[in-house]
């Protein structure tokens, strides 16, 4: 199938630049083909975008609530189709989708319907100086927003539904890996009424289309989550522009496991926050440092635990693992396994690629355990983001916060402990912007979201992103 753009509320052809294939990880066939656009394409969403934008900043923040959560119904009522083509798309388990990709989406649009009605702004009066000030809360205008493949329409929405409850008009592309639910999308948006124009869909390479977006003069925003250095590469280009940028980047996010843990809570938690989505989350917990007095409880169990997950096609009902989103993916997933060797490192399980029957030409890999000597090996310090974590023990709690804060990222982290004191001290020095105690992405969308270092710029999630796509002016009134 040819998936086409969508602009002004009408799915159309690229102009130009020819197609792109589109890959179904689990199986390795090509069953698509999205547009690879163009500078025209993306000025034409651009067009589409400013001339909806009067209108959408001006419309009631009721209407806007109501379109919002209109849309989170229908994907609700479309959860199937959807969870279907996100696997396809991803290699990720249906079942995943089915329970947290889709329903998160959908969350995003009925969350920020919401929130847009409660977003409340300051006045200040000017006690002896006969003055009071208020703040407008005003939207950008056109905003782009740039989204990944891990987490496709989750991602997406997550710019994109904040974007448009703050009266903004946005030009959006979806990654070229997994572009087939933002396509979807604009079905389901065009029969929850939204206008057309207030939402772009454009589809391409980030190199050509992604460019586009971040170099155009008048798309004055950019809200990115992808690799970090694609991030610096926006922030270059976006700076001359003086464009409101938020980055959401990648992590190497350390989780701490301390003696006086509830045991068995960590551990099962401890698997899932190491291979959910074949580990491509930003916010897994991809270094573990144990405590010595349970290391070696924990690596049996650890690894024990870690065998026994199934490695399957996709919409197999008890895979736990599916594939890799793309070749060239599970070939740079796996040349840092071959990287731990040649540091010393010892492979505790996994390691290897998997066939699966009837689909042996898919993007799979055993959940691998490596156990590292030190803490700043390449495999312990370089974002792998795939179904790979490290073990390695720790005896002190500042030699474990000097472990977790020695990376370029900074994004999240997990602690497990019962030790009150210990948590207050730690979750405040540890450098990131998220901190998980006893517990790993539990999320609550009120709460802000991103990195600090080489994670990211700005904050996601509720207000904050609310904040990001409006201009603050200051009305200063003199009586
Ligand atoms: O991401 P890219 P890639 C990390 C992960 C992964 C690495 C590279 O470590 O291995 O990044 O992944 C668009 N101008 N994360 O290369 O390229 C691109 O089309 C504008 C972590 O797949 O950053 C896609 O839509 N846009 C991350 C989006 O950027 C450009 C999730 C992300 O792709 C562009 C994904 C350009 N010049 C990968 N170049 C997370 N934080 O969750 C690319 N894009």
């Amino acid at each position: 199938m040819k998936i086409q753009n969508y602009i002004n509320g009408k799915f159309s052809l690229p102009i130009a630049n020819g197609w792109i294939d589109n890959y179904n990880p689990s199986n390795g066939e090509v069953y698509g083909q999205i547009p690879n656009s163009s500078k025209e394409d993306v000025e034409n969403a651009y067009i589409a975008a400013k001339s909806a934008f009067p209108s959408w900043s001006q419309t009631t923040l009721e209407e806007r609530s109501r379109i919002l959560i209109k849309i989170s119904e229908l994907l609700e009522a479309n959860l199937d189709r959807f969870a279907e083509a996100e696997s396809k798309d991803n290699g990720k388990p249906v079942s995943l989708a089915k329970m947290v990709d889709i329903p998160r989406a959908a969350s995003n649009f009925r969350f920020f319907g919401n929130a847009i009605t409660q977003f409340a702004s300051e006045s200040h009066e000017s006690v002896g100086q006969n003055a009071v000030n208020y703040t407008l809360r005003q939207p950008i205008g056109v905003v782009g927003c740039i989204s990944p493949w891990n987490l496709p329409l989750y991602l997406f929405t997550w710019k994109i539904a904040p974007a448009i409850a703050a009266g903004n008009c946005v030009v959006a592309k979806p990654s070229e890996v997994t572009p087939m639910t933002a396509y979807l999308l604009g079905e389901i948006c065009n029969e929850a009424g939204l206008p057309k124009g207030v939402l772009n869909i454009v589809h391409g390479l980030g190199t050509t289309t992604g460019q586009a977006i971040v170099e155009h003069p008048n798309i004055k925003a950019i809200s990115f989550t992808g690799g970090t250095a694609t991030g610096a590469h926006i922030a270059k280009v976006a700076a001359p522009l003086f464009k409101k940028l938020s980055l959401e980047l990648g992590g190497k996010n350390p989780n701490i496991i301390f003696d006086d843990c509830d045991y068995d809570d960590m551990l099962n938690t401890t698997v899932r926050s190491s291979f959910a989505n074949q580990g491509q989350i930003c916010l897994c917990g991809s270094r573990i440092f144990v405590e010595e007095t349970i290391y070696e409880r924990f690596k049996t169990d650890f690894v024990e635990k870690v065998k026994g997950l199934k490695v399957g096609h996709p919409s197999e009902r008890d895979t736990n693992i599916g594939a890799l989103v793309s070749k060239p993916h599970l070939q740079k997933v796996k040349s840092y396994i071959e990287i731990a060797k040649e540091e010393g490192a010892t492979i505790l399980c996994g390691g290897k690629a998997v066939t699966v029957e009837g689909y042996e030409n898919g993007y799979y890999l055993q959940p691998t355990v490596i156990e590292v000597k030190t803490d700043d090996c390449r495999v312990n310090q370089e974002e792998i983001f795939g179904p790979v974590v490290t073990i390695m023990p720790f005896n002190t709690e500042d030699e474990v916060l000097q472990m977790a804060n020695k990376v370029k990222y900074g994004l999240s982290a997990t602690l497990w402990t019962n030790n009150l004191k210990r948590t207050m001290r730690m979750s405040s020095q540890i450098q990131a912007g998220i901190v998980w105690v006893n517990t790993w992405m539990l999320r609550d969308l009120r709460t802000p979201f991103g990195g600090v270092k080489h994670s990211g710029v700005g904050r996601e999630g509720g207000f904050e992103a609310l904040r990001f796509f409006t201009e603050a002016k200051n009305v200063c009134i003199k009586y």
